[in-house]
C-alpha cells in the first residue's frame, strides 16, 4: 500500500518506510512537503476508518470482523461512538437474556445446556461472559471459554469473554457497547453471564431484555439480605443444581418469598427447577426464552428513557474512569499532582 501523508501525520512507526517527497517537479522548493508510506500505515485515521470498515463488515454478518469489533469496543470504550453512529443503527435486534447469580450457581454450565437448546431451533446465539477481574492484574479470569468448548465449532454460535473491570453491576460499561455489536450482525439471541446477585449489582437489568437469576439450594442462608434486589432484577428464578438434597425445599421457600413481596412485578415471577448438570428442566427453560423473545414488546422496553439514561451513565462513568485512569498514570512523583488540578 502507498499512502501520501502531510508533514503532520507521518510519524515514526506508523509505516513500515517513510519517504519523504516534494509533491510536483522534483527539486522544486516551493511545494509543499509530503511523505509517503510505503507498506500498512497504522495512524490514527485509519484507525478510525478500520472501525467504520469493521461495523460494515459486521453487518454483513462476517464474523470475525465481529470479532475484531468487540475487541476495539473492548480496548476503546465509550468514545467509539463518536464518529460512528452507525452502532446506534443496527441491522436487527438480538434477544438480551441476563443469567445472574452468586459464583459457582452453575450459570456457565446453563448456558452451555442453552446454547443448545437455541441452536436446535435454529437461532444464531451470542454469548457475553463477564469474568470476574483480578484486583492486582486486572487481566480475566477466562475459565469459562473451556465450559463452552461444545460449541467452539458452531459458525452461529459466538462466544467472548469480557473482564468486569471492576465496574458495577459486575458489568462493564463496554458489555453496552458489545451486546450492540450483536445486534448490528444480526443475531437472534444474546446470553450475557454476569456474576453476583444483591442490591450493588443491579445493572444487568438494563442491558437485558429479560433477567434470569439462577440460586442453588445453597443459596438458602445467603439470599435474606439480599432479597429486594433481586427482586427488582429478576424476570425469572432458576434454582438450579435441583439434584441437590433441600432443592424442594428451597425452591417452595423462595416461591413464599416472592408471594409475600406482593410488589407489581412479584406477581408473574416464576421458579423454575434446572440442573444444568444433566441437562434436565433445561428444555423448559428454552421455551420460557423463545416465548418471551416471540412475544416481543422488548425492542419498545429499551426505549423507556430510564433505562436509556442508565445506559448513558454506564457509558460516561466508563468514559471518566478511563480519563482518571490516563491522568493518575501520568502521576510519577510528588511533584506530578502540581500538573493534575
Ligand atoms: N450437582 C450439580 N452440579 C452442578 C450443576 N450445574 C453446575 N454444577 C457444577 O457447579 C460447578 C460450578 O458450575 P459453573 O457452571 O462454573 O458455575 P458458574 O455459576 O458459572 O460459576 P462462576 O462463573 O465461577 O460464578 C461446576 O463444578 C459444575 O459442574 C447441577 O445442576 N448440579
Ligand atoms: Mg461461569
Amino acid at each position: 500500500m502507498l499512502i501520501k501523508l502531510k508533514k503532520s501525520e507521518a510519524q515514526k512507526g506508523h509505516c513500515l518506510t517513510l519517504v519523504k517527497v516534494r509533491d510536483g517537479a522534483s527539486g522544486n522548493r516551493d511545494k509543499p512537503v509530503f511523505f509517503q508510506c510505503f507498506g500498512r500505515y497504522h495512524g490514527r485515521h485509519e484507525m478510525s476508518d478500520q472501525t467504520g470498515d469493521l461495523i460494515r463488515r459486521a453487518r454483513d454478518k462476517e464474523i470475525p470482523a465481529l470479532a475484531r469489533l468487540l475487541t476495539v469496543l473492548e480496548r476503546e470504550g465509550p468514545s467509539v461512538l463518536k464518529g460512528h453512529p452507525d452502532l446506534l443503527q443496527p441491522s436487527g435486534q438480538a434477544f438480551r437474556i441476563g443469567v445472574t447469580g452468586p459464583p459457582g450457581a452453575g450459570k456457565s454450565t446453563l448456558i452451555s445446556r442453552l446454547l443448545a437448546g437455541l441452536r436446535a431451533r435454529n437461532l444464531r446465539v451470542g454469548v457475553i461472559a463477564v469474568d470476574p477481574s483480578s484486583p492486582f492484574s486486572k487481566g480475566a479470569v477466562l475459565g469459562d471459554r473451556i465450559r463452552y468448548v461444545d460449541h467452539f465449532n458452531d459458525p452461529s454460535v459466538f462466544i467472548r469473554s469480557l473482564g468486569s473491570r471492576g465496574s458495577l453491576g459486575g458489568l462493564s460499561a463496554s458489555a453496552y457497547l458489545m451486546v450492540r455489536a450483536f445486534d448490528l450482525a444480526a443475531f437472534d439471541v444474546v446470553l450475557i453471564e454476569t456474576v453476583g446477585v444483591g442490591q450493588t449489582e443491579l445493572e444487568i437489568m438494563n442491558v437485558a431484555d429479560l433477567v434470569a437469576v439462577v440460586l442453588v439450594p445453597e443459596s438458602g442462608d445467603s439470599i435474606q439480605g439480599m432479597k429486594a434486589g433481586l427482586l427488582e432484577i429478576a424476570d425469572l428464578f432458576v434454582v438450579n443444581k435441583a439434584d441437590r438434597p433441600g432443592a424442594a425445599g428451597f425452591q417452595r421457600e423462595l416461591e413464599a418469598s416472592i408471594r409475600l413481596d406482593g410488589s407489581g412485578k412479584s406477581a408473574g415471577l416464576r421458579v423454575h427447577p434446572t440442573a444444568a448438570a444433566t441437562g434436565a428442566g433445561v428444555a423448559e427453560l428454552v421455551e420460557l426464552f423463545e416465548a418471551a423473545r416471540v412475544a416481543g414488546g422488548w425492542p419498545q422496553r429499551r426505549l423507556d428513557p430510564a433505562r436509556l439514561q442508565a445506559e448513558a451513565r454506564a457509558l460516561l462513568r466508563e468514559e471518566a474512569e478511563r480519563e482518571i485512569e490516563k491522568r493518575a498514570s501520568s502521576v510519577l512523583t510528588p511533584a506530578d499532582f502540581a500538573k493534575l488540578f
